[in-house]
């Protein structure tokens, strides 16, 4: 095969979705005149109203950043004891547990599409379990409707890790409208962003209030304390930027949607490498390339290919390895029966996915990686 050259320039895993600057400067020259920079001002109750239309849910809420979002939901939802969760995550998600003094009871993943494992829920609920905490892993929905119907026999709360998942719909139904609660991230690496922030998304409207005070101190007016809140406000210029980046959404979609359409006919049939298996029924917003590397039929494990690609200027990344059972502060006996996961976390290799991209240098890093198995 032809030999090619390493990029010139870096290829990122991901690179943030930017507003024009004439567009921020008008909003920054448009906030400072308004003199109001953060705590509920005209930026974040329009962006509120403008997220709720586009994800099609009742309610939302902003927040600072999505792991505390994580942390308050657990909080306004009143969990307590163990809550079953996946050990395949970005740490916030079991993190959020362990702050709130909940211990997060590991449940294995599926092969498949890298979700909680459904059909393995029950075995670990105890006395002490409040809820399901699964994550829609790269925007790939879980199952929801088996979830809820473990949930609803066992009289549990589910909350959803939802932050690769904007604008993603399962069955024609917006992700975020499922379980009890949804958290979106909107870090400056997600296809909608703030630079950092979040949302919760939610049915039943009695949620509202009490998320609204917990992440405003508690405080109801200049004289009253209702509970001990945080601080987790959505300052207004994060809400401006979201305004602005909430009109660039559509395309940069469209745009990640044909370059995952390239990778997948470049790299489909590559003996040694395994692609996500996409359901029909999605609506994906193709916030990731994630693809699993068997290190015999390869020929080479995740780890060499991980470094390889970086000589080319191309940085993958291992989301999620290592698992959250691997950090000592988690890892139990009793949370070692994840074997699935433990392989998807030796396996996995993001490949670099944003709209900047050309479907040329998308063909080029298959190419490369394509090179790189031994025959
Ligand atoms: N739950 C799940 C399942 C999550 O994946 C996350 C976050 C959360 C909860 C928590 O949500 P937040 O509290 O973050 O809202 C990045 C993101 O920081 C993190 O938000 C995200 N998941 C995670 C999957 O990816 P790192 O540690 O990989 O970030 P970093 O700094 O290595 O950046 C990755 C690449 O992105 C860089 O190599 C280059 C590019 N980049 C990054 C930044 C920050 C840019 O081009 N520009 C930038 O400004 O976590």
């Amino acid at each position: 095969m032809k030999e090619i050259k390493p990029f010139k320039e870096p290829i990122y895993i991901i690179r943030p979705v930017l507003p024009d600057l004439k567009d921020v400067n008008k909003k920054i020259v448009e906030i400072w005149n308004s003199k109001w920079l953060t705590n509920f001002g005209d930026q974040h109750r329009a962006l509120e109203e403008e997220l709720k239309k586009y994800l099609k849910v009742r309610n939302l809420s902003l927040f600072c950043n999505g792991t505390i979002a994580l942390q308050l939901a657990i909080q306004v939802l009143e969990l307590t004891g163990e809550v079953i969760t996946t050990p395949f995550t970005f740490p916030a998600t079991s993190h959020s547990l362990y702050l709130n003094n909940i211990t997060p009871i590991y449940c294995d993943i599926n092969l498949n599409d890298f979700n909680l494992a459904a059909d393995k829920i029950e075995d670990l609920i105890t006395s002490k379990t409040s809820a399901i905490m699964p994550v829609h892993v790269f925007g790939n929905p879980c199952d929801v409707e088996k979830i809820e119907q473990i949930a609803k026999k066992n009289d549990l709360k589910v909350m959803y890790d939802a932050a690769h998942c904007f604008g993603v719909d399962y069955k024609e139904k917006p992700i975020g409208t499922f379980g009890d609660i949804s958290m979106f991230s909107f870090h400056a690496t997600k296809i909608f962003h703030t630079i950092e922030g979040g949302a919760l998304t939610y049915n039943d409207d009695d949620l509202k209030d009490k998320l609204y005070l917990l992440k405003n101190f508690g405080i109801r007016d200049e004289e009253t304390v209702l509970l001990p809140g945080t601080n987790a406000k959505m300052n207004e210029l994060q809400a401006a930027i979201g305004l602005l980046t909430l009109s660039l959404v559509d395309e940069e979609i469209r745009i990640r949607k044909k370059l995952s359409e390239v990778y997948t006919s470049n790299l489909k049939d590559v003996e040694g490498i395994r692609l996500l298996d996409r359901k029909k029924d999605v609506k994906y917003n193709y916030q990731y390339y994630p693809i699993l590397i068997d290190t015999e039929t390869f020929k080479m494990s995740r780890d060499q290919v991980y470094e390889e690609m970086k000589k080319y200027n191309v940085f993958t990344r291992k989301y999620f390895y290592p698992l959250c059972t691997d950090y000592k502060f988690y890892s139990s006996e009793d949370q070692n029966n994840i074997p699935n996961a433990k392989k998807v976390a030796n396996e996995i290799l993001c490949l670099p996915i944003y709209g900047e991209l050309s479907e040329e240098v998308i063909s080029n890093i298959s190419k490369i990686l394509k090179n790189l198995k031994k025959t």
